[in-house]
């Protein structure tokens, strides 16, 4: 009886002590997280103006659309992929400080940075169709197929009706639990957010829907020839959903990338 006793003790302390790990290990784990480490490989290279202060980068049909920034030399263009060549540019007026571009059906939307306005073009002409403004910096924006999402150089996103330009909801980009602050450049590629995180070679991979960063893309070191200059940073990325296939620049970067990820 006694040693029935020692035995069911011990087999309660053993449950007891299972249970207590199990608890300590979830609770340092973030929510359904593993997070996710990224290399790539470069696929391709394409020339790239290393004049361009590129600030929103996407493609469609084969073709480039690229906004660019600085007072004064701020665009939106039309270039050939392979060759780099600009076919269409407009330039915005001196005050406007370009930022990111998206597609939307047969419009552009380009952010500003500080001028609090975005502009909404004609695809095709380049035309100025309409203004709208939005209360806070602009950095990154892209199209989810239902909602603009925009970035503002902080960890949040911003959705946007993309007809009455409202802001309709938020959410704030987590890595476990740290806040992912200057998230720049976006691209919405199958279901998640890949954003550039400003000054840094990598890309987050977010959950649009919890702005919970599933995985990190490392670039490092990806364009050599990058300008000895601190602002020439990774910034741009394009996903072409027809081909399947991602690209990214830099602001001041001579040459462009196609790159394919692969786990670490
Ligand atoms: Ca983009």
């Amino acid at each position: 009886m006694r040693q029935q006793k020692i035995v069911a003790f011990l087999l309660c302390a053993i449950i007891l002590a299972i249970v207590a790990v199990t608890f300590v290990l979830l609770s340092k784990t973030p929510a359904n997280n593993v997070l996710l480490s990224y290399t790539y490989k470069v696929v391709k290279i394409y020339p790239h103006d290393q004049n361009a202060f590129t600030q929103g980068l996407a493609i469609e049909k084969g073709f480039l659309y690229e906004g660019t920034g600085l007072w004064g030399s701020s665009s939106l263009r039309r270039v050939d992929l392979e060759t780099g060549k600009i076919l269409q540019m407009r330039s915005l007026p001196y005050e406007f400080f370009g930022e990111g571009i998206t597609i939307f059906g047969n419009k552009i939307i380009q952010l500003t940075w500080q001028n609090q306005i975005g502009f909404v073009y004609d695809k095709q002409t380049f035309e100025l169709l309409q203004n709208f403004s939005y209360p806070t910096e602009g950095w990154g924006i892209t199209y989810d197929g239902k909602h603009l999402i925009m970035s503002d150089g902080t960890a949040n996103l911003y959705f946007i009706d993309p007809e009455t330009f409202h802001r309709v909801g938020q959410v704030e980009v987590r890595d476990g639990n740290m806040s992912v602050q200057r998230l720049n450049e976006l691209e919405f590629v199958k279901g998640d957010v890949y954003a550039n995180v400003w000054g840094e070679e990598k890309i987050a991979i977010i959950n649009p829907k919890t702005g919970q960063v599933k995985g990190w893309i490392d670039l490092t070191g990806i364009c050599p020839q990058a300008k000895q200059n601190p602002n020439s940073v990774l910034n741009g990325i394009a996903y072409d959903e027809e081909t399947d296939r991602l690209f990214v620049t830099g602001k001041l970067w001579p040459q462009l990338f196609e790159i394919k990820i692969r786990q670490k």
